[in-house]
């Protein structure tokens, strides 16, 4: 595919690896283990045969890289910048080996050497470098954009300590340092030339008629480059993570020399906070500077580096938008407007409208919430000490904005109450801004800037979000992977709508029967894992009933053990009464500061206590909560599930995209119309979706009648059952206290509509068991979930960012 080249008199197609028999892949795997880890088959550990294996997979990442990366120069590509402050990209050597078409080749080799290709893969450390939904979501875009051909760099930081750790004490989440890079990370290649300096503080003056800023600190950004492989083996991207390095003028030698050691040694302290931690919130910003410090080092590095890169093969930077596209990940890399104008306005010359209009037509913003608390907003003050002059230029466009459009009405304008607000910004200095499901973006339409959609009507798209296939199938389910490969041939990866072909498989028996045993095996993989791993037993043969996500009163988890203990007292009352046995299973983890979110945690496992250890319904009713719910647990847990619980309060889930990997996998939603379940439902068909609740309206109505919560619990004998089982301490025994903050929220306020949506929950969770009584009906109503789901692909997603967004046209 690549043109040969020849470079100090070496023909690089020379050093391309052919695609490996077995006994080749043997013969590379052990010369690993012997000359880059150091040791031999006798003596090797799990961590010696992992990193050999990923060593030798890696071997195979390079061609496509290399070629890729050569093509994209030689053809003078476009190419796509995504900056993104998380990238949770978990385990990669699985991901891998997959893409590269080796999984059975590896499989084999370590079969014949007696080991399990499976235990050595599960050996890896998840690199947990992001909170959830929006993290996950630039991981999967990063491997679809290598598997279509779409030229591409992943920008973000490389934090030290990913998402803490979460365990459980008392039922309560502690957390601990996560740790992923005490051992080698043979994934990352570190590129020592390609550093920048990130200036911060200082002052700006007058010069000459231009302004000119005199950084008071200054670190470095080093390269960390780590390769995205494309299913298929054709091409790859880079994913490039900063880290911070002090600068050599950060030291003070001559305070040093006085003896003052700690503090000489600050500002380099400094320095590494940059990239030392990722801040653990999910939907809440906080406005502390070390946060702001972290999202324009990972910008600027990234800028510098975009233009870097142009200026080697192009000289006139007017020309940039043919090139170059900068996808901006929410508002955390917002100040890449300001950045961009500033290097065109300061270092090359520009005028501030050009500049300005050069940089909206390369960046385009993507919002993922509406939650007031998540829009990021900084105050005038801190921006001015952090970054003057970008200060000084989102002032200019400011009044640049209020000069063209004339007079505003109140409240419109980039900066309101002293505080600059950072989706304005990314909105004004982007040629496009996209929702992430139909819903939502109606409701940014609506909600969130109905000025500046009114001003700049084209601008605001939908992209609704996707998953990829590979991992979430392929990966995380290999019986359902190969079901489909018989079933429908190979080219389903690739092609996700070719789903659809099940569909004339859904009345045959025999693809019933292999259906169901997929689930089966999935059930009994993880019923073993949790009894391994986590020392849970749970029966093999329930209704699996999973929540699995980050935890938020929007979410409404609360709901969720609410409704469970309802269940638990129904069966308690009428144990004869032909119950469906369930396991209900919850993961994830709450913002270390979020105090209601830490309550409910504890109250899930506090209820999983009793019920668990209740002889009478045991049989029928396991809770269980695993800690530290990563994307290697999800991988687990998804294809096992029957029943998804996508229960958010309509109008507050942006998208969601569990609620795609589980209908993939065959489990049926019960939802309310939020988000993506509202396109999920469409595409799959009513009958086959669990559909309850209040909608987005209904919600912003029902909030604004007095006592709402109140009137609803009064209505309700299930919900009042269950809050008085909880005051009076069945689930805190000798602390009826214990949950007194959630009961008096639940009666009082309740924003989040518990109380309002419990009963139509409770109705539909009946019907949920009456279906799976009819077992064919819900292996039907399974079946035609995956077979109509293909459209949440994420490759549909970015061959739309790639055509409404980018203008960039893929390379295969
Ligand atoms: O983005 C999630 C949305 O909640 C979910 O509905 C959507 O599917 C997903 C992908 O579009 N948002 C999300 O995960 N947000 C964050 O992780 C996040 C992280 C940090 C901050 C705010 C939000 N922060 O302000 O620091």
């Amino acid at each position: 595919m690549s043109e040969s080249l020849e470079v100090h008199g070496v023909d690089l197609d020379d050093l391309t690896l052919p695609e490996p028999t077995p006994e080749q892949f043997r013969r590379s795997l052990l010369h690993h283990l012997q000359y880059t880890v150091g040791t031999d088959p006798e003596h090797a550990s799990k961590f010696d045969w992992r990193m050999a294996l990923s060593y030798t997979i890696r071997d195979r990442a390079l061609e496509p890289w290399f070629s890729a990366t050569r093509r994209t120069w030689n053809e003078d590509r476009k190419r796509v910048y995504y900056l993104s402050m998380e990238f949770l990209i978990g385990r990669l050597l699985e991901d891998a080996t997959i893409n590269l078409g080796l999984r059975d080749v590896a499989v084999e080799v370590f079969d014949r050497l007696g080991l399990d290709f499976a235990d050595i893969a599960d050996d890896e450390p998840d690199a947990a470098l992001g909170n959830g939904g929006l993290g996950r979501l630039a991981a999967c875009y990063l491997e679809s954009m290598a598997t279509l051909g779409c030229p591409a760099y992943g920008y973000g930081i490389r934090y030290e300590h990913g998402l803490f750790k979460q365990r459980f004490e008392g039922g309560r989440q502690v957390e601990a340092p996560e740790d992923w890079l005490v051992t080698d990370n043979p994934w990352s290649f570190t590129r020592p030339e390609s550093a920048y300096p990130v200036g911060f503080r200082g002052e700006v003056v007058e010069q000459d008629g231009r302004q000119v800023w005199t950084p008071q600190l200054q670190v470095l950004a080093e390269a960390h480059d780590t390769p995205v492989v494309g299913y298929g083996r054709q091409w790859a991207n880079t994913l490039r993570l900063w880290a911070a390095k002090p600068s050599a003028d950060l030291f003070d030698l001559e305070r040093f020399n006085a003896g003052d050691f700690t503090a000489a040694a600050e500002p380099e302290a400094w320095a590494r906070t940059l990239s030392r931690v990722l801040y653990p919130n999910d939907t809440t910003s906080r406005g502390k500077e070390l946060r702001l410090s972290q999202e324009y080092f990972l910008t600027s590095a990234s800028v510098q580096d975009i233009v870097r890169r142009y200026l080697e093969t192009h000289d006139d930077l007017r020309r940039l938008p043919e090139y170059v596209a900068i996808q901006m990940n929410d508002t955390h890399p917002a100040i890449a407007g300001p950045e961009l104008i500033r290097l065109l306005v300061d270092d090359h010359g520009f005028g501030f409208d050009a500049a300005v209009d050069l940089s909206t037509q390369v960046l385009g913003y993507t919002n993922h919430t509406l939650l007031p608390e998540a829009l990021e907003h900084w105050s005038v003050g801190l921006m001015r000490k952090v970054l003057p002059r970008h200060l000084q230029i989102i002032e200019q466009l400011d009044r640049r904005d209020a000069e063209l459009h004339g007079p505003r009405p109140e409240g419109v304008g980039l900066i309101l109450d002293d505080q600059v607000k950072m989706g304005d910004l990314a909105f004004v200095t982007s040629h496009k801004i996209n929702g992430v499901s139909a819903l939502h973006t109606d409701l940014v339409r609506r909600d969130l800037f109905p000025a500046l959609d009114s001003l700049h009507p084209d601008r605001i798209v939908n992209v609704t979000n996707g998953v990829t296939p590979r991992r979430w199938i392929a990966l995380a389910n290999p019986p359902l992977a190969q079901l489909l490969t018989d079933t429908l041939g190979s080219g389903w990866e690739t092609d996700l709508e070719r789903l659809r072909g099940l569909e004339d498989h859904v009345d045959d028996p025999a693809f019933r029967e292999a259906f169901g045993a997929t689930k089966r095996q999935a059930k009994e993989r993880l019923a073993g894992w949790l009894a391994d791993h986590h020392g849970i037993e749970v029966p093999k043969d329930a209704l699996y009933d999973v929540q699995v996500k980050r935890l938020h009163e929007y979410k409404r988890q609360l709901m969720n053990i609410l409704w469970t203990i309802a269940h638990w007292q129904r069966i308690k009352r009428d144990p004869g009464a032909g119950w469906v046995p369930r396991v209900k299973i919850f993961g994830g983890k709450a913002a270390p500061s979020y105090d209601m979110a830490k309550d409910i945690i504890r109250l899930i496992n506090d209820v999983a206590a009793v019920v668990n250890a209740d002889p009478e319904t045991r049989d029928l009713l396991q809770v269980v909560y695993p800690a530290n719910y990563n994307v290697s647990m999800a991988e687990k847990l998804i294809p096992a599930a029957d029943l998804s619980e996508q229960i958010s309060t309509a109008g507050m889930e942006a998208s969601g995209t569990g609620n795609m990997k589980f209908a993939l996998n065959g489990a049926l939603t019960i939802g309310t119309l939020d988000g993506a379940n509202v396109e999920i439902r469409e595409h799959v068909g009513a009958d086959n979706f669990f559909l309850f609740g209040l909608t987005a309206d209904e919600v912003t109505a029902r909030r604004n009648e007095p006592d709402h919560a109140r009137t609803a619990i009064e209505k309700s004998q299930a919900m009042r059952d269950v809050l008085q089982a909880i005051a009076e301490g069945t689930f805190s025994p000798g602390e009826p206290n214990r949950y007194g903050g959630i009961l008096d929220m639940l009666w009082n306020s309740d924003w989040f509509l518990v109380a309002s949506d419990f009963d139509s929950y409770d109705e539909t969770q009946q019907a949920v068991d009456r279906t799976y009584l009819d077992h064919e009906r819900w292996q039907r109503m399974a079946i035609l979930n995956v077979a109509r789901t293909g459209y949440f692909s994420s490759d549909r997603s970015v061959r739309e960012y790639m055509s409404h967004i980018w203008n960039i046209t893929p390379a295969l």
